[in-house]
């Protein structure tokens, strides 16, 4: 555990194994709710905790991860949808540049004013390329970041931003159709972009069925988020763990 939280997903992906993360919007979570969500997750043997929204209006972010690093060993990775998301009790940070668009001030600028902050948390750094895909509508994320999602049907606009993340130094590619897409990121997609890049991929947006995720691993996905669906039944996550965990370790 101590090893890093990077090393361990990139020790996962040489072995082939898949990880589930499960995906907490401060927002939408209590201390009581909270308590059985992570219950169910170390039941489940979920691999990391995914912490933060596009919209935090709470202040329970710092609250929210401290309670689950007293409960259980679970790694807690914040996922910012802006620079105030920084809880120093978390254990590491998703920082996210927004290759798939073209606003500079997600591409680089936030990074610029936020980085003494996040350099001084002390919290492990992950430099990840972050790609919106069209979910067939507007989710919180496309509308925020002011920036056109990648066409859904165009896998090789995607295979080349990813390319280019990654030879940009990016150490993870975060492919995501949004919080509550409508469409998830197709397995074609998944497929061709996993071909092209030796990172670990992420994928999210949509997925609310556990044989999606299973595909969307066979397809070359290394890491699945789940957000939405768990909110709306905490349960789902044994099946979601239990899919992604069953992808055959040599695919
Ligand atoms: C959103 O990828 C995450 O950024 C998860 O999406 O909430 O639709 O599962 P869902």
């Amino acid at each position: 555990m101590d090893r890093g939280i990077y090393q361990s997903l990139t020790d996962r992906k040489q072995q082939h194994k898949k990880s589930f993360a499960v995906l907490i919007d401060p927002d939408k979570v209590n201390d009581s709710n909270m308590d059985q969500l992570i219950r169910l997750a170390v039941d489940a043997k979920v691999d990391y905790f995914l912490v933060g929204g596009s919209l935090v209006i709470s202040n329970y972010l710092d609250d929210c991860v401290k309670l689950i690093k007293r409960s259980c060993s679970i790694p807690v990775i914040l996922f910012p949808g802006s620079p105030n998301q920084v809880s120093k009790y978390a254990d590491g940070l998703l920082y996210l540049s927004l290759i798939s668009g073209r606003n500079a001030d997600l591409l680089i600028g936030q990074h610029v004013v936020s980085a003494p902050v996040v350099k001084q948390s002390g919290l492990e750094i992950l430099p990840t390329g972050y790609m919106v895909v069209d979910g067939g509508a507007p989710t919180t994320v496309s509308y925020i970041s002011n920036a056109s999602p990648l066409p859904s049907d165009k896998n090789e606009i995607a295979m080349c931003t990813a390319m280019a993340g990654e030879m940009l130094g990016m150490k993870l590619i975060y492919m995501d159709a949004g919080s509550g897409a409508k469409r998830a990121i197709t397995e074609d997609m998944i497929r061709q972009v996993a071909h092209v890049i030796e990172v670990p991929l992420i994928i999210g947006g949509g997925i609310t069925e556990p044989e999606k995720a299973y595909l969307n691993c066979k397809a070359g996905a290394d890491v699945i988020v789940v957000g939405n669906a768990i909110e709306k039944d905490a349960s789902l996550i044994r099946e979601m763990a239990a899919a992604v965990h069953s992808v055959p370790v040599k695919a």
